[in-house]
C-alpha cells in the first residue's frame, strides 16, 4: 500500500547546511519504497529553543511511501547516523535532523514517534515550507490546513 501527504521536515546548522540537506533528500530518495514528488526552497530560521546555536537552514518534502511510519522513521535516523550527526543535547545543533510531520491522515501517540509532529504549530520553519508546497495538507485531528496553520502561527 502507498501513502500519499507524507511530509518529512529537514534542518541543519551545522556545516555545508545546503548540502546536508540535499544529501538527505538523495538517500531518502534513493530507499526503496520511498518516492520524492516535492521539494520546498531551504529557508534561513533563526534557532528555536533553548540553546544558543547558530541559524538553521530548514525545508520540507513530501513523499509517497510504501512504508510503515516506523520503517520511514528508521530510514530517517539511519540516515541522521549516516551524515554524521552525533547527538549531544536535545534541541542542540546538528548536520541533519529530519522528523516526519504528517503521514497521511495517520495518528501516532507512541514514545518513539509522534505523528502529526508534536511542535508542529509553533513552528514557523516546518509551516512555511510546508504550505509552500502543500497549502491544502489537513492535520488529521485538528482538520486545519497547512495555511491554516501557518496564519494562525504568524
Ligand atoms: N520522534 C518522535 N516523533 C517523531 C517524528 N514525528 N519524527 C522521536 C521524527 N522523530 C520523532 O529526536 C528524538 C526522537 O524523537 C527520535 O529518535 C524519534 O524516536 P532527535 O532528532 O534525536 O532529537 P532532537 O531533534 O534533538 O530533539 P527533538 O525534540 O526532536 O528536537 P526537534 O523537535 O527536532 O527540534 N530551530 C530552527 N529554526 N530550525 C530547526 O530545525 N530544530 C530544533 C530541534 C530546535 N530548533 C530549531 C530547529
Ligand atoms: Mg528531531
Amino acid at each position: 500500500m502507498l501513502t500519499d501527504g507524507v511530509f518529512i521536515a529537514l534542518g541543519s546548522n551545522v556545516g555545508d547546511r545546503e548540502r546536508y540537506i540535499s544529501q538527505a533528500i538523495d538517500f531518502l530518495a534513493a530507499e526503496v519504497g520511498i518516492m520524492v514528488l516535492k521539494q520546498s526552497r531551504s529557508i534561513e530560521t533563526e534557532p528555536v529553543g533553548p540553546i544558543e546555536q547558530g541559524l538553521f537552514l530548514n525545508a520540507v518534502i513530501e513523499i509517497s511511501t510504501a512504508l510503515s511510519p516506523k520503517d520511514l522513521l528508521a530510514k530517517c535516523l539511519a540516515i541522521e547516523e549516516r551524515l554524521g550527526r552525533i547527538r549531544t543535547e536535545r534541541w542542540g545543533p546538528r548536520t541533519i535532523d529530519l522528523d516526519i510531520v504528517l503521514f497521511g491522515n495517520e495518528v501516532i501517540d507512541e514514545a518513539y514517534l509522534t505523528i502529526p509532529h508534536r511542535e508542529l504549530l509553533n513552528r514557523n520553519f516546518v509551516l512555511a515550507p510546508l504550505a509552500e508546497i502543500a497549502p491544502e495538507a489537513r492535520h488529521p485531528l485538528l482538520g486545519v490546513t497547512a495555511s491554516e496553520m501557518l496564519i494562525g502561527q504568524t
